[in-house]
């Protein structure tokens, strides 16, 4: 064991442990981000000679370590790499910088590999900074009496700190009636998947006609929908006090290779008479986060006021 800091008291020594001189030594990590870590780690080891050939991580943020390690001749394994992931670190950051520019934040708190039980209210305090709203996107889809766990329950108790959550309707009202039972008494509200922005899925028709039938129905928990086209749907997106969030936005129209399929906010605010353009990677992936949010809020709005006059 390579101690962090070497205490004076006690046996004042860096490396703990049964070893000898030549004897190979696995460096053992949670994450690696440069691979300066570990590379502090096998300095010490190598001076008590020690042989650090290899290092096993859980996760390789792909941000040079690998290069790192290998030019100080260390191997490394990783069982996950994290390119695509945020960190619920990152995305506390990334919140506060693109604070000002939104109306909600969209979370998706289960693939937060650093998740812990105080992320809720540390996302709060953002939130309540920047005066923007908290949308866990859960998408709910188990009868009511399993909706009301898996809301309130578990680990992230998503109820605790999310304004809004959202639900497929595939399940029948009954998952509208289990979230209403925890969600009402506390002010939240719930978005119901009218329909989805990838291609070929099933939320189309009678479907959607039926998303809004069961809003209608609990108009005093359901808040609106996800959509994708609500100015065409059949019979009128319904009561007007509803408020449509549109997802698969980004600067030019396109797709990526699992199948979403992206509109600009032109083309979701002012011709599909959405409210809200829900922006993932066209942020977070974003050079600017802070930037880009801006662009996409100034030209959500230009496209409203487009539709107005
Ligand atoms: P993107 O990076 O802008 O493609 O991210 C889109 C986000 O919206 C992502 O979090 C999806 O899970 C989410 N989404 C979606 O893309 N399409 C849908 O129909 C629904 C949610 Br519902």
């Amino acid at each position: 064991m390579r101690r962090k800091e070497v205490k004076s008291y006690g046996t004042g020594k860096a490396i703990e442990g049964a070893f000898e001189r030549g004897q190979v030594c696995l460096v053992v990590e949670d994450l690696v981000t440069s691979g300066a870590s570990v590379l502090e780690t096998a300095a010490p080891l190598r001076e008590l000679g020690l042989e650090v050939r290899d290092a096993v991580v859980v996760i390789d943020r792909e941000q040079g370590g690998r290069e790192n390690l290998a030019g100080e001749g260390i191997r490394l394994h990783s069982l996950v790499t994290l390119t695509e992931m945020v960190t619920a670190k990152e995305l506390l950051e990334i919140a506060d910088k693109v604070g000002p520019e939104i109306c909600l934040l969209k979370t998706h708190v289960d693939i937060l590999p650093d998740f812990t039980p105080d992320f809720g209210s540390q996302l709060r305090a953002i939130a309540d900074k920047h005066n923007f709203l908290i949308f866990e996107d859960r998408k709910f889809a188990d009868i009511g009496n399993t909706v009301t766990m898996q809301y309130e329950g578990g680990i992230f108790r998503i109820l605790d700190w999310a304004d809004i959550t959202n639900a497929h309707i595939i399940s029948g009202p009954g998952i509208v009636d289990g979230l209403k039972l925890k969600g009402l008494p506390r002010g939240r509200g719930l978005l119901l998947l009218a329909e989805m922005s990838s291609a070929g899925n099933l939320a189309t028709g009678d479907y959607t006609s039926a998303a809004v039938k069961i809003a209608e129905q609990h108009s005093d928990f359901v808040i609106g929908f996800i959509s994708v086209n609500p100015a065409s749907w059949q019979g009128g997106p319904g009561n007007p006090a509803f408020i449509h969030a549109t997802p698969g936005v980004q600067m030019v129209k396109g797709g990526d290779s699992l199948g979403q399929q992206y509109n600009t906010p032109y083309s979701v605010i002012h011709d599909r008479g959405s409210d809200i353009i829900i922006v993932g990677r066209g942020i977070i992936k974003a050079s600017n986060p802070a930037e880009a949010a801006s662009e996409y809020r100034v030209q959500g709005w230009e496209a409203y006021k487009a539709s107005c006059s």
